[in-house]
C-alpha cells in the first residue's frame, strides 16, 4: 500500500531509539499501530458486548448524513438504540478510569493507616502540617492528641470514603458552595467512591439504565467521586506521607540513562514501592555491591505516573512518558524496569527478553507473563525494594554489547503543588491565589489551562501536547499540568523559567519573570489532577472572578489521550465546570444525539461541557475563545485590550 508513513514522534530520543528497535525488528506500539487499524465501529462506541446476544454493532451509514428513520433502526437484538450503546460504553470508561484512580487511593489509605499504627517500618509523617489541616478539614479532632493518634482517625475517616453508601464524600465541601447546590440539584454528588462504579456496571448491565441522560448523569457521579475523592484521597495522603511537593530542579528524557551505573527504571502509578526503592538504591551497602560489580553507582529513573511522583518529591529523573516505555529497554541499558499498576504494556516483557533487562512486576493486581515477580510487601516494604534494587545489580555484568543511549535530556523544574503555588504568588504569610486573580483581572494574564492526560500511538508522540501547549503561553494562558503531557512539555524545554521570555506571551512572561516560575508548570502525576480542582476553588474563593469553578477563565484538554482515566478526568473536569477539549479521538461519534448532549446540553447542566478537536493548534483556540468568554461574562475582557498597549510595550512598539 502507498499510504504514507505516519510519523511516531517528535522527539529525537525516542526517535533515536524508534530507528534502533527496527533494525533489530523489535517490534514496537509504534508499529502495531500501523499494522492495526482501531475498529470503525468499537472506536466511535457503535458496537454493545455488555451480553452474550452480541457484540452488536450498530454503524452510522457510510458516506451520508443519517436520517432519523435509519437512526431508528440502528438497534441491538435487545433493542437498544445507538444512543443508549454510546452512553453505555462511554459511562463503563468513566467507571475503569475511577476505579483506577481509587482503587490507587485506597491502596495509599492502607499504607497511610498502616504507617501511622507503626506497622509499616520505612514509612512516616513527613508533612504535618498537612496532616494537621486536613484533620481539619474533615472534623478530626486535633486537641492535644499525638499526630500518630490524628492520622490513624484521618487514614480511617478516607478510607470509609471508598465504602460509604450515602450522604455524600467529605471532599465535596471544598468545592465552591454553587457548585455543591449544583451537584446536589443534579443528584450528581457521590454517596461514596465505590457505589458509584458499581452503579455504573450495575446500569450498563444489558437491560437496566436505557436513558442516555440518566446514564451520564451517573457517569458525572462516577467520576466526582474520582477527581474530589479516590484522586484527592490519594494526592493528599501522598504528601501528608512522602512530603508535599515544592520547586526542584530535574531532568527528562532518555538521556537520563546512565551507561556506567546500574539502571533501574520504575514504572506505573502508585508510589508506594517506588518511595522505598529510592531509599534502597540510596543504601550505602547497595552502593557498595553495585561498585564489586563494576559499576559507578545506582541510578534510579522513572516511567509515566510513577516518574511524576518521585520526580515531584525527591527530583528524580524521568526517563520518558507512555509511548517511551518500551524504548527506555531498546537502549540496551535498563537493568531492570520494575511495574507496579496502570499504563504498563504487555510488550515490555517480550522486549526485555530481546536484551538482558529484567521485567519485574510487584503487585498481587498486575502481572505479567514473563516477568520476575517480587511481590511487594507493605509491612516490609524496604525488603522488597532491596530485593528489586539487588536484582538490578546482578544483572548489570549481562548487558550485551548492544547498547545505545540518546544524548537527550532536558531540565525542568517541577514541584508545583496548591501549596507551591500559593507561597510561591503570596509569600509566607500571605500566601493566596490572590496575585494570579490579579494578574488575570488585568489582563497580564488572559487565563489558565490544564493540559493533561497520555500519549497515543495513533498520533504522532509529543507533538499535540507541544504544539498545544505553545500556542496556549503565547496567548498568555498560565498552563498547568499533569501526567505524560507535562513530560512532553518538559522535554520541549517548557518547564523552565527561561521558557517564558522564549515562547510566552508579553503579559504571561512579566508575571513569570516577575514571580520566577516557569510559564508551564507541573502539578504531578494524574491522581495530582484534584491540585487542579483544587487550585481552582482557590481562585474562586479568593474573589473577583465569579463565585463558581465554570465563571472562571480556565479550559482543560487531553490532546493525546488514550486510557479510561483520562476520560473520568475528562468528565469530572466538565462536571466541575471547566469547558474541557480531548483530541485523537471521540468516543460516542456513533451517536450524533449522544455527542451532541455532551458538547453542547452539558454546558447548560453543569457550566462546562465537552470538545473534539484533534488539531491541537484549533483545540488552543477553542480553549482561549471559551476563555475570552468567561472573561467578558466577568466584565474583565476591557482590561486585557489595555495590557496590550501598556508603556513597555509602546516603548517597543516604537522602536520597531
Ligand atoms: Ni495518566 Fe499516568 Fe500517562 Fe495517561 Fe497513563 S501514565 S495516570 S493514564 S498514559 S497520562
Amino acid at each position: 500500500m502507498a499510504e504514507e508513513k505516519k510519523k511516531k514522534s517528535i522527539d529525537a530520543a525516542s526517535l533515536q531509539m524508534i530507528a534502533k528497535a527496527c533494525s533489530e525488528e523489535i517490534n514496537l506500539s509504534f508499529d502495531r499501530a500501523e499494522t492495526m487499524k482501531p475498529c470503525p465501529i468499537g472506536s466511535v462506541g457503535s458496537c454493545c458486548s455488555n451480553c452474550g446476544m452480541g457484540p452488536c454493532r450498530v454503524p452510522l451509514p457510510k458516506g451520508k448524513e443519517e436520517t432519523p428513520e435509519e437512526n431508528k433502526k440502528r438497534r441491538g437484538i435487545c433493542g437498544a438504540t445507538a444512543e443508549t450503546i454510546a452512553a453505555r460504553n462511554f459511562t463503563r470508561m468513566i467507571a475503569g478510569g475511577a476505579a483506577a484512580h481509587s482503587d490507587h487511593g485506597r491502596a495509599v489509605a492502607e499504607l497511610f493507616i498502616a504507617a501511622a499504627r507503626g506497622e509499616a517500618p520505612g514509612y512516616e509523617i513527613k508533612d504535618e502540617q498537612k496532616l494537621l489541616q486536613l484533620a481539619l478539614d474533615i472534623g478530626v479532632e486535633i486537641g492535644e492528641r499525638s499526630n500518630q493518634e490524628i492520622a490513624i482517625d484521618v487514614g480511617e475517616k478516607l478510607l470509609a470514603e471508598f465504602g460509604r453508601q450515602d450522604g455524600e464524600i467529605l471532599f465535596l465541601k471544598r468545592a465552591p458552595l454553587k457548585r455543591q447546590e449544583l451537584w446536589r440539584k443534579e443528584k450528581a454528588s457521590p454517596r461514596g467512591i465505590d457505589r458509584e462504579i458499581v452503579e455504573i456496571m450495575h446500569r450498563t448491565h444489558a437491560g437496566v439504565d436505557q436513558d442516555y441522560h440518566n446514564l451520564l448523569q451517573q457517569g458525572a457521579r462516577a467520576a466526582i467521586a474520582d477527581g474530589w475523592g479516590g484522586s484527592m484521597i490519594a494526592t493528599e495522603l501522598q504528601d501528608i506521607l512522602f512530603g508535599t511537593p515544592a520547586p526542584l530542579l530535574g531532568s527528562v528524557n532518555l538521556g537520563v540513562i546512565k551507561k556506567d551505573e546500574v539502571n533501574i527504571i520504575i514504572h506505573g502509578h502508585e508510589p508506594l514501592l517506588s518511595e522505598m526503592i529510592v531509599a534502597a538504591a540510596q543504601d550505602p551497602e547497595m552502593i557498595k555491591i553495585a561498585e564489586s560489580k563494576g559499576a559507578k553507582g545506582i541510578n534510579l529513573a522513572g516511567m509515566c505516573c510513577t516518574a511524576n511522583e518521585i520526580l515531584m518529591r525527591h527530583g528524580v529523573p524521568l526517563a520518558g512518558n507512555f509511548l517511551q516505555q518500551e524504548l527506555a529497554i531498546v537502549t540496551g541499558a535498563v537493568d531492570v524496569m520494575v511495574v507496579d499498576v496502570q499504563c504498563i504494556m504487555e510488550s515490555l516483557a517480550n522486549i526485555s527478553q530481546c536484551f538482558h533487562t529484567k521485567l519485574v512486576t510487584t503487585s498481587p493486581k498486575a502481572k505479567i507473563p514473563g516477568a520476575l515477580h517480587i511481590e511487594f510487601d507493605e509491612h516490609d516494604a524496604i525488603r522488597s525494594a532491596k530485593e528489586v534494587v539487588k536484582t538490578a545489580i546482578e544483572n548489570f555484568p549481562k548487558r550485551g554489547k548492544n547498547i545505545r543511549i540518546p544524548d537527550e535530556k532536558t531540565d525542568l523544574i517541577a514541584g508545583f503543588s496548591h501549596e507551591t503555588i500559593n507561597y510561591m504568588l503570596g509569600g509566607i504569610f500571605r500566601s493566596s491565589y490572590h496575585p494570579l486573580n490579579d494578574n488575570i483581572i488585568n489582563g497580564r494574564i488572559r487565563g489558565v489551562a490544564g493540559v493533561v492526560g497520555c500519549n497515543n500511538a495513533r498520533t504522532p508522540h509529543n507533538e499535540a501536547h507541544i504544539a498545544m501547549v505553545k500556542e496556549l503561553i503565547k496567548n498568555d494562558i498560565l498552563v498547568i499540568q499533569t501526567g505524560c503531557s507535562a513530560m512532553a512539555s518538559a522535554m520541549a524545554g517548557l518547564m523552565v523559567p527561561e521558557a517564558a521570555a522564549d515562547f510566552a506571551g508579553k503579559g504571561l512572561a512579566s508575571v513569570c519573570e516577575a514571580v520566577g516560575i516557569p510559564p508551564v508548570l507541573h502539578v504531578g502525576s494524574c491522581v495530582d489532577n484534584s491540585r487542579i480542582l483544587v487550585a481552582a476553588t482557590a481562585m474562586v474563593k479568593d474573589g473577583g472572578l465569579g463565585d463558581d469553578i465554570s465563571d472562571l477563565p480556565v479550559a482543560g484538554a487531553a490532546p493525546e489521550w488514550m486510557s479510561e482515566k483520562a476520560i473520568s478526568i475528562g468528565q469530572y473536569f466538565v462536571a466541575s465546570g471547566v469547558f474541557t477539549v480531548f483530541g485523537v479521538t471521540w468516543p460516542t461519534i456513533g451517536s450524533e444525539e449522544l455527542t451532541s448532549y455532551l458538547f453542547n446540553d452539558f454546558e447548560r447542566i453543569y457550566g462546562g461541557k465537552w470538545a473534539f478537536e484533534p488539531d491541537p493548534i484549533k483545540a488552543a483556540h477553542l480553549m482561549i475563545d471559551h476563555i475570552d468568554k468567561k472573561r467578558k461574562a466577568l466584565g474583565i475582557d476591557k482590561a486585557r485590550e489595555r495590557v496590550l498597549y501598556d508603556m513597555e510595550m509602546r516603548r517597543e512598539l516604537d522602536a520597531v
